[in-house]
């Protein structure tokens, strides 16, 4: 460092051997002189060699400007002195407050203050609910938060495998007694969870799943792990080989948000999967996008070929089913306002379809 700002021809071993220091006070006043500004901003790391300097009685320097030099220093080191403590207390303070959110969060799981919404999954045509999707959202005070307020947190903080894995046991545990309240569900009946990319491609997630469905019989409590694409596939054979292990225990897979920004064709070819979920956009645009119209047919004939399903999200109006059921006739599961919202556990125990025509 000193070596960087006096450069090559003044080694530190000359400025710190009091000896050559000592007989060639020239040098100690070009350095003053010459780097005086850096001097000051360096005060607090030239400060110790001051007082090697400090030989009066051969000393060229004046002692008056010798005294300025080191009052200079002295305030150089505060200035450090200050601007470290501030950056020292702005990072401890970030780190602190994290932290604090970190164990806020972590207090929440463990208080039921996360819960789980479900949203029936409707075969129009048996007019019969065929599956769930669970949601998560955070109670609030007195409000119940859907992820889109608390998601991005909740990644920031590293606590989204902690989170997807309550969510797997939390479906696990309410499994059965959604079964054994609802007697209108298809036997079929399974349960959609969300999983990005990211965290099937966790080694220790993978595990932890795989722990996890260890001890349940997935005849019996059918899941489903939507796959939602905000990270991009990376290690993709890693992930086919998860998605694999999954399928062969029994669990479905999904493509969720099918055709939104990061989900697209090529996808279908990449993962092995059970269900594609068409992004709401699709819906929306039904009437107006020829795009949206040739890709619903397209995926028709894509799941009826490699013999998979197909779910529409984000179903409003009863007139959006007509246009889809004309434009399509094959088989298309629902999953929107039309039929429901997201509702509570207690809701779903008791939910029944109601006529949309
Ligand atoms: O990305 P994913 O498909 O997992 O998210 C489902 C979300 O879409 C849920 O948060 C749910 O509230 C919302 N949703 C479900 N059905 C509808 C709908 O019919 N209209 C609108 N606007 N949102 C819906
Ligand atoms: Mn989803």
């Amino acid at each position: 460092m000193i070596n960087k700002v006096l450069g090559s021809n003044v080694t530190t071993k000359k400025i710190l051997a009091t000896e050559t220091l000592g007989e060639s006070s020239h040098l100690r006043k070009s350095i003053l002189d010459y780097f005086g500004l850096r001097f000051i901003l360096l005060g607090g790391l030239v400060m110790p060699h001051q007082s090697v300097l400090a030989t009066p009685t051969t000393n060229q320097l004046e002692f008056s400007e010798y005294q300025r030099q080191m009052e200079a220093s002295v305030i150089g080191l505060v200035f450090i002195l200050m601007a470290v403590a501030t950056f020292f207390s702005h990072r401890l303070l970030a780190v602190w407050e994290k932290r604090k959110q970190k164990y806020r969060f972590i207090h929440k799981l463990a208080h039921d203050e996360f819960i789980l919404y479900y949203q029936p999954i409707v075969n129009p045509d048996q007019h019969k609910v065929m599956a769930c999707e669970a949601l998560l959202r955070m109670k609030d005070n007195d409000n119940i938060l859907s992820p889109f307020h608390f998601l991005e947190t909740v990644e920031e903080l590293g606590l989204m495998e902690r989170i997807t894995l309550w969510v797997l046991q939390r479906v696990i545990q309410d499994y059965p007694e959604i079964k054994a309240h609802n007697q209108h569900l298809d036997d079929e009946f399974y349960i959609s969870l969300n999983v990005s990319f990211k965290e099937l491609a966790s080694p220790s997630f993978i595990e932890q799943v795989k722990e996890i469905l260890a001890h349940v019989d997935l005849t019996e409590i059918k899941l489903c792990f939507e796959i939602i694409e905000k990270y991009h596939l990376e290690n993709q054979s890693l992930t086919n080989q998860v998605i694999r292990e999954l399928r062969s225990l029994g669990v479905k897979v999904a493509i969720d948000d099918f055709g939104d920004e990061y989900a697209n064709l090529d996808m279908l070819d990449k993962i092995d999967y059970d269900i594609i979920k068409l992004d709401k956009h699709f819906i929306d645009e039904i009437q107006t996008s020829f795009i949206r119209q040739a890709s619903v047919l397209f995926i028709g004939k894509v799941i009826e070929y490699y013999q998979k399903r197909m779910v529409m999200e984000g179903l409003e109006y009863p007139k959006q089913l007509e246009v889809l059921q004309e434009l399509y006739p094959g088989v298309v599961y629902i999953q929107g306002y039309l039929y429901s919202p997201p509702i509570s556990l207690e809701e779903f125990k008791v939910f029944t379809l109601k006529s949309v025509e």
